[in-house]
């Protein structure tokens, strides 16, 4: 058996001169080293010899075997060593180069807005909340003062939800995307704390598109209910709000209107950067304006029906309601100059880098 030990041997170390990766290596293995290999296949033998033949082909069999291990993890280590170095050929990196930096991103900007809201009106003790944006058109409209069937309806172009051709359905009426904030007076009211002070701003929906409007804006809906509520806190409001979000020096107006849920309603006016309110530029018509004001939203002292609706006492309790789009408001910021507000969910990130 020895001279064939020495044969396998031979045979080993010239096929392992000959392997040129990991793959070869481990067939080599297989070949003469594993369990049904060939080094295997002679050690069958063994069981034929007498007693001190087997010490001795045993004895020199294991010194063959430990030789070739030996060589065989040599030249697995010299592999990978040569691989590591290809490697380090092919995949070179400078550590010292400067990296590349992503670019910072920012908050939209009507996140923007938002934010800039929700942070002055808190300092009102205005707290943020939240309402659904699909709804029933119940709250919408009905509880609002708003009927079925109510024409004022119609003013605010709603989205409704249908499940293939059926408008969907339930115990407070359709389902529609909230085409205002509104929707939030009387929900807020159904909690059943008081007083309140809430800021409701979501996005709100309408078939409407147009260098003015787009069919998914944000309104800020704001709703103060308490005992003995007056006109002149709903006006102080408006105007600690646009002495801050738009400057100082604009004023503002309350101008006569109709809402079913406010009684009385009013639109929401702010003084024109350009002619300061005086409807003159330069000795012309001012062209941003024509009249001296810009109207912003809606406002009101919330009709008694509301206050009803929401689970109160109106001979208890009154309160005022104000709402407005964001986009809207923050295209009148001075410099703004938005010619067309579709602009805003274009996703350029041209236009949306710059604020
Ligand atoms: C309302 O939606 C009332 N809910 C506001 C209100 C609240 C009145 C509380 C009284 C008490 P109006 O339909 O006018 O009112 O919309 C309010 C504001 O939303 C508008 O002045 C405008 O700023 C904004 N807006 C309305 N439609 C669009 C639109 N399609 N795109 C962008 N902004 C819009």
């Amino acid at each position: 058996m020895k001279p064939k030990l020495e044969e396998l041997k031979v045979g080993f170390l010239a096929a392992l001169d000959n392997v040129k990766d990991d793959q070869g290596l481990e067939e080599l293995r297989v070949e003469y080293l594993g369990r049904k290999g060939k080094l295997g296949d002679i050690l069958k033998g063994l069981k034929d010899l007498s007693v001190e033949e087997k010490k001795d082909i045993g004895a020199f069999a294991n010194t063959v075997k430990a030789e070739l291990e030996s060589v065989f993890k040599r030249k697995q280590a010299e592999l990978a060593h040569e691989l590591a170095g290809a490697k380090a050929q092919d995949e070179w990196i400078d550590v010292t180069a400067p990296g590349i930096a992503p670019e910072p991103g920012h908050l939209h900007f009507s996140t923007q807005a938002i934010e800039e809201f929700v942070d002055i009106f808190k300092q009102l003790g205005f707290v943020r909340v939240r309402h659904p944006e699909v709804d029933w058109d119940y709250y919408a409209f009905e509880a609002l003062n708003m009927p079925k069937g109510h024409p004022a309806r119609d003013e605010w172009e709603t989205f409704f939800i249908a499940d293939g051709d059926k408008v969907m359905e339930g115990e407070k009426g359709k389902m529609v995307l909230t085409p205002h904030t509104s929707n939030g007076q009387v929900r807020e009211m159904e909690k059943g704390y008081m007083p309140l002070r809430m800021m409701s701003i979501n996005k709100t929906y309408r078939r409407q598109a147009d260098v003015t409007h787009v069919p998914m804006f944000h309104q800020l809906e704001g709703l103060m209910i308490d005992k003995n509520v007056t006109l002149a806190q709903l006006k102080g409001t408006f105007d600690f709000f646009v002495k801050r979000f738009f400057g100082p020096d604009r004023e503002v107006r309350l101008r006569p209107h109709h809402f079913p849920f406010t009684e009385p309603s009013f639109e929401l006016d702010i003084s024109c950067n350009t002619c300061h309110g005086s409807g003159e530029f330069e000795g012309n018509r001012c062209r941003m304006c024509k009249e001296g004001w810009h109207e912003l939203g809606g406002a009101g002292m919330v009709h008694p029906n509301v206050i009803r609706a929401g689970g109160l006492d109106p001979e208890e309790y009154n309160g005022f309601a104000f709402g407005w789009g964001v986009e809207r408001c923050m295209s009148m910021k001075s410099g703004m100059n938005l010619r067309d507000l579709r602009i805003i969910y274009k996703n350029d990130i041209r236009f949306l880098k710059q604020f």
